[in-house]
């Protein structure tokens, strides 16, 4: 067993050695032994993934969920046992590794610490897990598998097409103005015949310069969509591991790949940029195809100059410009074996750089819905207008039945209309986000782009006479982050919120998280990204994704040390990072390790956390954050009166030194710990020195604006005993301005938790039900179906804002989903806790009717379900294993509360701790619970507020995702 102690040695808070998680969808892994409704684990998970094909983690973390159908049904150890045969798994076997039994009531994980791994070998893993008492143990199996493991032992070598003869492009495509002389050339192919036999086990580790789609026999290899994701291409190049076993035949096959510009050698970033600015000139690819025998000898098919390479129909593919499918240049059959390609030359080999190859370790992006057309609009001349009827990232699919000789067919995308009913694209900027078929007569076609995505939910498609919605979808590209949470309440206006935050996130997680998907931007705005984080993790799991992210910002550091705006770094993209944007080096990681329980998320940030921190000192020695490291970008996008700079430097300043202190504090390093504790102690006192004016009854934080007070809040910047005039003072400003928030991307995402923290939950709840600029229901009622980067993107009165910078898909503000969970349904981390070790339960009711939040947590699913009907309330929840929970029953009456129809004092697994006004709360075990008690009177509502529904049906068990994927069904119940 292994992993950075815990800085109090227990697991109270899930901070032991092992105290890391588990989960997403099931493990396939053999069904687990023990009692049917007893405790079991399940979801068998290798570094936050299900059975990962092609690790090259030296230390990999193996982890869990569990589940019990019984209260107190709790682990109390655990032993791991990890083999090449599963055979070595059982009594009496020889594994690798074996923990022995373990005693730990905490663990969700343990990071493998056995023998050195072996390159390219699958490792079958066994999980036993007791409970108290004499039962025996139980059980679960998975597997995980290396690739190339650190030896330097690849062959392959980077190969392309000859770019000269390329470069010159077809006639530019319509719409396409930012393609002229840009030199975005055809996508090349490359292609390999070989003959096999008696293969019983066929690897193919690939990657690419750029973006790859790989066949073998024809068939595609896998599902992963713009592999192999992107990265600074300078500093780390993923590689992804397919078994194709069954795609071969015996005899002749070929290997055929599809290269495409991508972020690589494509358009990135702002215009003006060319093509290929930024990391390379043409793409590249590189694959080596692992073939073993019977025997056991393994014959390997590499990148070389053997390789052919040619064109065919894809003239151009471009991330932001679109793509374009000529079907007179189709190589028909190329991929398939006896394709004569003697007119093809031999691949460009460029080089065998193999230094800044990893393996993948997140889930790539996948096609994870379809969305059928919800209206078709003729608007011309075979020009349509086709609503998909939500914004989204993807493309369209489309099925033209005969299209003559060179016929083109446009497929322009846009995230709104304007008044006259066409797509309005001025916010896109120069992506021109343009798709193009040209035909050659040939019958029945599926236009469907690989190498592109657009923002969009509607899609103007020229060329096809009497388009019928049926031959039209739109496809949803992201990450694959297995969606985990599930939230509704009585309010149908909120209900929808949330679903434009999840929407927000499935648009703009897509290999990296975005900013926005439409315009020439979509880079991984690091503030973005810290301000949602939270949300975001309590719709999916994000431990994978952002365990690849964080490499990102990692990689993009700046020679001084510091962290910078966006990550993967692109030359030209003001590079140092911002107050708020930068911190999120050192925000991002502690959230993450609070939310999974992972000590690698400090272990690996925490020099850089340091650099950061010293690099702010450095330039600042009195401690006030006003010579800026990068620029500066405030409260980005607030209404108002701006939030002085230095106030919000500062405030960041503080409270990413105390985090750093914290982390340091977690991994044992107690000096490092010390050190920063008195530097945030320091930057707390001048922060009160030098913004704060107090006379005892009221306080004011120079500037007087809502973020002020959030941000000095929220980072525990006061004396606690001025602190409640801090919040006051908040509250007026709120309640004055509308109530309403001004505030933007950094204060919008404390405004719910903190007025709730200081008691004023009223207002957050009226907050969310206002409708008025600037609000989180205008934009809906406008028609909204993701959040706005602006509160006003769009009003009746001035229409679209300035199309410069005015997205209708930016996740910030939508921040707010995270109060959803934690306070309207009150399913949330108890703050001394780490991987869901501790509960705390408290809904904020307002004047809602019911909640729901479902989540599958670090530790197996947690739930709350909330009701009030006339003057009765009642409360489910629902505690994983090896967790306990506070829970608080509103109520002003401790004598009403009944659980489970009887009287809580006879119950065990619970315990009363206290009886203050409004609520009773309780200390419950593991288990399901469900709580009556007389409803406290009604909150004050601060605002109307939406009629009372019907209680709506729980979530699905483990089903929780709006959209699933076809062929992907979601974790089911154990
Ligand atoms: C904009 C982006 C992003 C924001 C930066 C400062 O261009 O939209 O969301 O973080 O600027």
């Amino acid at each position: 067993m292994s992993g950075p102690p815990a800085a109090d040695g227990a697991s109270a808070n899930g901070v032991s050695s092992n105290g890391v998680s588990a989960d997403g969808a099931s493990s396939n892994g053999t069904s687990a032994h023990g009692g049917s409704q007893g405790l079991r684990p399940y979801a068998l998970r290798c570094d936050h993934r299900t059975t990962p094909l092609g690790i090259d983690e030296s230390t990999p973390l193996l982890g869990w969920r569990l589940v019990s159908e019984r209260r107190g049904d709790d682990p109390t150890a655990y032993r791991v046992r990890v083999a090449e045969r599963p055979e070595d798994l059982d009594e009496g076997g020889r594994p690798l590794w074996d923990t022995g039994r373990v005693e730990d009531p905490g663990a969700i994980g343990v990071l493998y610490a056995g023998p050195a791994l072996t390159a390219r070998t699958r490792y079958h893993w066994r999980l036993s897990v007791w409970p108290a008492g004499p039962s025996a143990p139980a059980e679960e199996t998975s597997w995980f598998e290396t690739a190339f493991t650190g030896t330097p032992d690849w062959r392959a070598s980077w190969i392309g097409h000859d770019p000269h003869p390329l470069a010159v492009m077809d006639a530019p495509t319509e719409g396409a103005h930012a393609l002229d002389g840009h030199g975005l050339a055809p996508c090349p192919l490359l292609r390999r015949t070989f003959t096999a036999s008696n293969v019983t086990r066929a690897r193919l580790y690939v990657s690419a310069r750029g973006l790859y789609e790989i066949r073998l026999g024809g068939v595609r290899v896998g599902d992963a969509e713009l592999a192999p994701g992107w990265t600074d291409y300078t500093r780390r190049i993923q590689y992804q591991t397919y078994d194709v076993t069954a795609l071969l035949r015996e005899g002749e096959n070929v290997l055929a790949a599809t290269l495409a510009d991508g972020w690589w050698s494509g358009f990135v970033g702002f215009e003006p940029r060319r093509a290929g600015a930024h990391y390379g000139a043409f793409p590249q690819l590189l694959a080596e195809l692992h073939l073993t025998g019977a025997d056991g000898r393994t014959t390997v098919i590499a990148t070389d100059s053997a390789w052919r390479t040619g064109t065919g129909a894809v003239r151009h593919a471009d991330l932001l410009m679109g793509e374009c499918h000529d079907l007179r240049h189709a190589a028909d059959g190329w991929e398939l074996p006896g394709y004569d390609d003697s007119g093809w030359t031999p691949a460009l080999v460029t080089d065998a750089d193999h230094g800044l190859l990893v393996a993948s370790v997140d889930e790539p992006v996948r096609a994870m819905a379809e969305l059928p057309a919800r209206s078709v609009t003729r608007t011309g001349e075979a020009v349509h207008v086709v609503d998909f009827g939500q914004n989204l990232a993807g493309r369209v699919r489309l099925r033209v039945a005969a299209l003559p000789g060179g016929a083109r067919v446009t497929v322009r995308h846009a995230e709104a209309l304007d008044a006259a009913g066409r797509p309005y694209t001025a916010n896109l900027r120069t992506a021109a986000a343009t798709d193009v078929l040209i035909g050659d007569g040939r019958e029945h076609t599926v236009f469907e782009p690989g190498f592109t995505y657009h923002g969009f939910r509607y899609a103007e498609i020229s060329g096809v006479p009497g388009l019928r919605a049926a031959d039209v979808v739109a496809v949803a590209l992201h990450s694959d982050t297995p969606w985990a949470g599930a939230f509704d309440c009585s309010d149908p206006e909120i209900n929808r919120l949330h679903t434009c935050v999840e929407w927000g996130q499935r648009s703009n997680f897509v290999s990296v998280p975005t900013d926005c998907p439409q315009r020439d931007e979509r880079l991984g705005w690091l503030a973005d990204a810290q301000v949602f984080l939270p949300t975001a993790a309590l719709n999916a799991d994000v431990a994978a994704f952002f365990t690849k992210w964080l490499r990102d910002v990692e990689d993009a550091r700046t020679p001084e040390g510091g962290f910078t705006n966006v990550a993967p770094r692109l030359t030209g993209v003001a590079d140092e990072g911002a107050p708020g944007w930068g911190d999120a080096g050192v925000i991002i990681p502690w959230h993450l390790y609070r939310t999974y329980g992972d000590p690698r998320f400090l272990s690996r940030a925490l020099p850089g956390m340091r650099a950061w921190i010293d690099l702010i000192h450095r330039h600042n020695p009195d401690l006030v954050w006003r010579r800026k490291v990068g620029p500066h970008f405030a409260d980005w996008l607030a209404p108002g009166t701006p939030t002085p700079r230095d106030v919000v430097a500062t405030a960041y300043f503080a409270h990413s030194a105390r985090l750093t202190a914290r982390a340091a504090e977690v991994l044992g390093e107690r000096d490092t710990a010390h050190t920063y504790h008195r530097l945030a102690d320091d930057i707390r006192a001048v922060f009160t020195d030098r913004f704060v004016i107090s006379d005892g009854e009221t306080l004011s934080i120079e500037g007087d604006t809502q973020t002020g007070y959030l941000l000095a809040l929220a980072f525990g910047l006061l004396p606690e005993d001025r602190a409640p005039a801090a919040a006051r003072r908040l509250a007026e400003l709120v309640e004055s301005a509308g109530p309403a928030l001004l505030t933007g991307f950094l204060g919008v995402a404390l405004a719910a938790p903190v007025l709730d923290t200081y008691g004023r939950a009223d207002l957050a709840h009226a907050l969310l039900r206002r409708a008025e600029v600037p609000s989180w229901l205008f934009p809906l009622r406008h028609g909204a179906t993701t959040i706005w980067e602006r509160w006003d993107g769009w009003t009746p009165d001035a229409g679209f804002r300035a199309p410069s910078m005015n997205s209708f898909n930016h996740y910030a503000l939508g921040s707010i989903g995270e109060w959803l969970h934690r306070g309207v349904a009150g399913l949330d981390q108890h703050p001394d806790s780490t991987g869901y070790r501790r509960l705390r339960v408290r809904p904020r009711p307002g004047a809602l009717t019911h909640a729901n939040s479902r989540y599958l947590s670090a530790r197996g699913t947690a739930e709350v379900r909330w009701e009030r009907r006339d003057d009765t309330f009642s409360l489910r929840v629902r505690v994983p294993p090896g967790a306990d929970a506070e829970v608080y029953v509103p109520t002003d009456e401790p004598g009403s509360v009944r659980e489970s129809g009887g009287d809580p004092a006879d119950r065990d697994h619970l315990t009363l701790l206290r009886a203050a006004p409004g609520h009773t709360v309780y200390r419950v075990a593991s288990g399901t619970y469900h709580f009556t008690a007389t409803a406290p009177g009604p909150a004050a509502p601060a605002t109307a507020f939406a009629p009372a529904t019907a209680l709506a049906p729980a979530p699905a068990e483990h089903a929780p995702a709006p959209l699933t994927r076809v062929g992907s069904p979601e974790e089911s119940t154990p």
